[in-house]
Order: structure tokens, then C-alpha cells, then sequence
């Protein structure tokens, strides 16, 4: 294949991970002239554009080369993996992105009697992701049928077609409302940011290697807050003590006030009321808790 200088990222057309993968794309400075119903949108700021595909297609398109990376679920991810063909291209999980959150687990009726993985032995299991489950299954011990479906595996127990199974839960509303109950967890699946193990050598390696470090950056921002308050020097080790994680903070001095510190922290999560009222108590005032915008390290 041609080398492209443009690099191109696949995402879903249109489902759950569509909206935050946008969004988190659009943080990171990546913006697209718009044609959302098209398959090819053109990057305007970077070179980079985007394909818009079924998710399920998304590791595939790496694995050939038709673009260099791919936000999808975990569960996608991991299922390519393990049943795409030895002379197809390695992958590699390069970020979690913290949304799609959801688990890839075993779901069996009420009345099944369930106390381990032994349990479902020579038992058939429905599934949209038979290479998890088949894994899973071998790392237990445990020889069963795997029924692969393409979807609405939740109602193959109540048509005998299945005696479990093994899918996507997020609330569990889909199982409780099927008579289903959830007994084990096979994976812990997000939405990840998918590449190539071997990074093209050219200048869209370069560009992935920027694209990383931005979205570190946003990632990174999405939970810190910077903290800004003023503490007189004497209770300045009391206020320290009770800051949220995060770096040492940094401390200025206050003009015409030779007694007092402005301090400031960047804090790695959210700060409560709480927290900053037990703050306050140490002696700290003037208080700001700040959402950050951008970072690079
Ligand atoms: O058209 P395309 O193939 O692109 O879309 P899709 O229908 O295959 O995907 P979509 O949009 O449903 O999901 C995309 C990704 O979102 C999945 O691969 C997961 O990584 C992630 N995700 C997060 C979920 C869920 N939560 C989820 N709850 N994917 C599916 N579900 C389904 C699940 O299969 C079950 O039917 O929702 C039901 C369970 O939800 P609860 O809340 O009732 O437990
Ligand atoms: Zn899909």
C-alpha cells in the first residue's frame, strides 16, 4: 500500500461510543469538516481524518492498514485478538479512555444453580464473543458448548436455545428484565484507544506520538482541579496535610502581608465541600477550586 502522510482514525458511525469519542477527539484539538453521514470525514486542523464504520469493523481496518488507529470497546478490542488470524497485524491497547464503561459477563436464569465455572460444563452458552469465552472457558478448566450469536443473546435461554450466557452488561436492566442473573465477570471493558504494535516508521508515527501525548494530557485534565488559597505561614503543615493527591504545591508570597502564603495545588481528582471546609478549619482562606482546561507536561 501507498505510505499516507494523513493519518486516520476509525471510530463508530453512530452508537454509544460515537458522542464521547467526538468529543474527546475535539479536546484534542482534532476537528472534522462536517459530513456525519458519510463514511470519510476530512480533518481540518491536523492531518488526521476520521472513518466513520461499525465498530465491530474497527480493529480490522487497523489490522489492515487502513488507518492507524481505532476507539472502540475493550470487549471489540480483545475478541479481534484473539480469533483474527496469526499473519494478521499485532494490536495494541495504546490508552483506556474512561467511557463506554461495561463488563463482559456470565448470565444465568434464576433457578440455575450457579457456584463456580465448573458449573457449566457441557452446559451452551450463548454469546456474541465466543474468543473471550472460549478463553475464559480453557483458562477454567471447563468444556462447554459456545452458541455464537450476532445479537440478542439475552433471550436464548428463554427459547432453549442456551442454558447461559455470556454478554455485555452495563445496569443489569437488560438481565433482570430477561430473568437473568449475573455470576461472573470475564472482562472489565471501556473504550480504548486501539493502533498497530509496530508504529509506521514515517511521519504518521510521529503524529500518533503527538496525538498520545495530547490525549494524555486531556485525560489527565478530565479529572484535575486546580486548588488556590491563601494560608498564614504557621498553618501552613496543617494545610498541607489535608490536600487532595497530587504534586507538591506551590507557594507564593502575598504582597504586604509577610505572615501569609498563596498556595496552590493541582489536585488529581474532584475537591468536596467537605474537604474544603476541613481546609478552611486548618486555617486556610480565600479558596478556589478551579477545573483545568489544558495541561502539558
Ligand atoms: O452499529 P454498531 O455495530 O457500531 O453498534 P453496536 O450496536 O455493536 O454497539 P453499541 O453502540 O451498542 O456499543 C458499542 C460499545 O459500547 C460496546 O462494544 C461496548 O464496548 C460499549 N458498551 C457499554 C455497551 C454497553 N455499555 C451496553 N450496555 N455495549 C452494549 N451494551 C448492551 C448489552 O449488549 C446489553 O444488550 O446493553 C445491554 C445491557 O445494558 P444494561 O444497562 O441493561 O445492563
Ligand atoms: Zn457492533
Amino acid at each position: 500500500m501507498k505510505p499516507r502522510d494523513r493519518l486516520r482514525i476509525a471510530m463508530q458511525k453512530s452508537g454509544r461510543l460515537t458522542e464521547p469519542a467526538l468529543e474527546l477527539l475535539k479536546r484534542c484539538g482534532l476537528t472534522f469538516r462536517q459530513s456525519r453521514d458519510k463514511l470519510f470525514c476530512f480533518g481540518e486542523g491536523e492531518p488526521v481524518d476520521l472513518l466513520l464504520v461499525r465498530d465491530d469493523d474497527i480493529p480490522g481496518l487497523i489490522a489492515q492498514g487502513v488507518c492507524e488507529l481505532g476507539i472502540v470497546g475493550r470487549n471489540v478490542l480483545d475478541e479481534f485478538r484473539l480469533t483474527a488470524g496469526r499473519e494478521s497485524e499485532p494490536l495494541a491497547e495504546l490508552r483506556p479512555l474512561g467511557f463506554g464503561r461495561c463488563r463482559l459477563s456470565i448470565a444465568v436464569p434464576q433457578e440455575f444453580d450457579y457456584s463456580g465455572p465448573a458449573q457449566l460444563a457441557a452446559r451452551r452458552i450463548a454469546t456474541s464473543y465466543p474468543g473471550l469465552l472460549g478463553a475464559w472457558l480453557r483458562e477454567h478448566g471447563v468444556e462447554a458448548g459456545v452458541v455464537t450469536l450476532a445479537g440478542s443473546v439475552e433471550i436464548a435461554p428463554k427459547l432453549g436455545t442456551a442454558d447461559a450466557i455470556c454478554d455485555l452488561v452495563q445496569s443489569g436492566g437488560t438481565l433482570v428484565a430477561n430473568q437473568l442473573r449475573e455470576v461472573d465477570v470475564l472482562l472489565e471493558s471501556e473504550a480504548v484507544l486501539a493502533g498497530p504494535q509496530n508504529m509506521p516508521a514515517d511521519e504518521r508515527g510521529d503524529l500518533i506520538a503527538l496525538l498520545l501525548k495530547r490525549l494524555d494530557g486531556v485525560i489527565q485534565v478530565r479529572e484535575s482541579r486546580l486548588l488556590l488559597l491563601q494560608t498564614p505561614r504557621a498553618a501552613l503543615d496543617a494545610v498541607t496535610r489535608l490536600l487532595p493527591g497530587g504534586p507538591q504545591p506551590t507557594l507564593l508570597p502575598v504582597a504586604g502581608q509577610p505572615d501569609q502564603l498563596m498556595l496552590q495545588a493541582l489536585c488529581a481528582g474532584e475537591v468536596s465541600w467537605r474537604q474544603l471546609e476541613e481546609i478552611k478549619k486548618a486555617g486556610a482562606r480565600e479558596m478556589f477550586v478551579l477545573p483545568v482546561e489544558k495541561m502539558l507536561a
